[in-house]
């Protein structure tokens, strides 16, 4: 049998070093604050962390706006600290995965400050310019923040593309100078011995090259898993990836399983694998994020079961329910009062017994919930802050309304600083945070949770020991026993010696499970329950779930 790759069976720990731990007072995240907290990753159990940007940058969209690539940013530390947490990670078994943007560069880098105003730039052809139509914009394409996707440059009468902020100029992967530099970036880091790559909205990186307006949508269909983009991750994968045996993980924003399926093909002619979003969705009314809205329950099952049918032998996911773009999970699809220890268990196991790799959000692992914010003034989020503008100043939303929908849907929820301990500041600095610590870090936080076996933190670290122990999790095959269930959702693993079921009750009433009467359950045992009492029973075909409860069954 094929020795499988070390990421199949990997769990990775997602690190936004802005909000994980402050060696010193300044109110932000920095790398030596990263190192003083490696042993707290090994103890969870977590083979890798990934970081997202501590590249120089303006920070105008927290490093994802990137001044240079070859630079720390000094708020973050020198190159030395990061080759120090480079080694202290590699030391404990944990390999390091960076995070590359490269559909885009901060306005701030020298190609952008060279090209601006000189259409006879060496570094013009970096980026996309358009002349004005009808005296105004090129197209009717939307930023994904809000507003025209264009910026005019006033020396030249010319537009440039940013999807992004209108800091976040869009590089042209067209030009070929542009896929150099790229390789040569991403090259710099592997040779120093980073282990892997996040690669930023890489799916965004091909436009359809006539720009046409868009009279269906905001213009994401002409540049989506664009015409070129599968022949541009070849060239990079055969140029530097492979090269270097990097792990490689895509961030592709409104993408499709075909091709997801090819992008992360096992032939690993582009990457290992990849993050989608469609399953948090299902709280988007007709797919608007800025409504404040329930969530689909049905829709959620249909979604994680289409993607793992699809992927089964075709492709990888990465499996997650957060990130720092996404709102925490256990305030959003769980219970963060009666029931969040419960549900938040529930919720990890849910996407850990799937196939591929689980990546857990800073904070995630303790039950982290969304903080609450009552004023758009301790909202930091370029999108957020940019969106309240928009709705409340252009659109007339009243404050009341969008603070209500901010609190459910910011991005700001899960950047709050990491909860470490329950002395101020929650342990995360010495000096006030760049954004409000949660009120509860006195009850939720890392020293708590290490100290109870029966925290999220214990559970989590339970969930990653499985994945290494139980084969059936990497390789077995997955169907959705109760698809039509309003409640429940209970898969079943399968490969050719173990079956595993997976029970949840996503609500916090109790509810009778009947199991299909077909599973023998003869030589069947608890694995792993967020409720106590579980483990000494032996499974059976028909019991109540309790409020949130989750049960993970073996059958040999
Ligand atoms: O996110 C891209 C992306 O699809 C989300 O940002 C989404 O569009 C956004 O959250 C609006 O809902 C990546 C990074 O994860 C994000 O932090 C950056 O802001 C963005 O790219 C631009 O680099």
């Amino acid at each position: 049998k094929q020795q499988l790759e070390w990421w199949r069976t990997a769990t990775i720990y997602q690190i936004y070093p802005k909000s994980f731990c402050d060696s010193g007072s300044k109110g932000t995240g920095d790398l030596q604050g990263i190192i003083s907290k490696l042993d707290y990753l090994k103890t969870l159990g977590v083979d890798a962390i990934w970081l997202t940007p501590v590249y120089r940058s303006p920070m105008i969209d927290n490093g994802y706006d990137i001044s240079d690539y070859y630079a720390i940013n000094p708020d973050f530390g020198t190159m030395a600290d990061f080759d120090q947490l480079l080694a202290q990670a590699h030391q404990r078994g944990i390999r390091v995965v960076m995070d590359i943007v490269v559909n885009h560069t901060s306005t701030e880098h020298i190609w952008f400050q060279s090209a601006l105003g000189d259409k006879n730039s060496p570094y013009r052809d970096y980026y996309i310019w358009k002349d004005p139509v009808d005296g105004g914009v090129p197209n009717n394409w939307q930023s994904k923040f809000g507003g025209s996707a264009w910026a005019l440059d006033p020396a030249t009468g010319q537009y440039y593309l940013h999807l992004f902020a209108k800091e976040q100029a869009d590089l042209n992967w067209e030009n070929p100078k542009v896929r150099e530099e790229v390789k040569a970036i991403i090259g710099f880091w592997a040779e120093k011995g980073v282990d892997g790559f996040r690669l930023d909205v890489i799916n965004l990186i091909s436009k359809q090259q006539d720009f046409p307006d868009d009279y269906q949508g905001d213009g994401r269909r002409f540049y989506t898993d664009g015409p070129r983009v599968h022949e541009y991750l070849q060239e990079i994968s055969e140029a530097v990836f492979r090269k270097y045996g990097s792990v490689t993980v895509g961030e592709m924003s409104s993408t499709t399983l075909e091709h997801c399926q090819q992008y992360s093909a096992p032939d690993g002619k582009e990457l290992s694998m990849v993050f989608n979003f469609h399953h948090l969705k299902v709280d988007y009314p007709n797919g608007d994020k800025w409504t404040k809205a329930p969530f689909d329950f049905r829709q959620l099952k249909s979604i994680l079961n289409h993607w793992q049918q699809g992927l089964h032998n075709q492709g990888w996911g990465a499996l997650f329910w957060c990130n720092h773009d996404q709102p925490r999970v256990v305030s959003r699809l769980g219970n963060d009062q009666q029931y969040r220890v419960e549900s938040a268990k529930m919720l990890g196991a849910s996407v850990h017994m799937m196939q591929g790799t689980p990546y857990v959000y800073q904070g995630e692992e303790l039950g982290m919930t969304n903080p609450g914010y009552d004023s758009i003034d301790q909202y930091r989020d370029v999108e957020s802050i940019n969106m309240y503008d928009i709705m409340v100043n252009q659109q007339g939303k009243s404050e009341a309304e969008m603070l209500a929908i901010l609190a459910q849907k910011s991005r700001d929820n899960s950047r709050t600083p990491m909860q470490w301990d329950d002395s101020r500041f929650a342990g995360f600095s010495a000096g006030e945070p760049w954004l409000a610590v949660a009120d509860n870090y006195p009850e939720i936080n890392a020293q708590q949770a290490v100290a109870d076996e029966h925290s999220v933190f214990h559970f989590y670290r339970q969930l990653i020991a499985m994945r290494k122990e139980i084969e059936v999790i990497t390789t077995g095959d997955y169907t959705d026993l109760m698809p039509q269930h309003d409640r429940i959702f209970c898969y079943k693993r399968e490969s050719e010696t173990q079956i595993l079921l997976c029970i949840n009750n996503y609500y916090g009433e109790p509810v009778e499970c009947p199991l299909p009467e077909n599973i023998d359950l003869t030589t069947a045992e608890y694995v792993l329950s967020n409720y106590s009492d579980v483990s000494m029973q032996r499974p059976v075909s028909r019991f109540t779930l309790r409020p949130y409860e989750s049960r993970i069954v073996l059958i040999h």
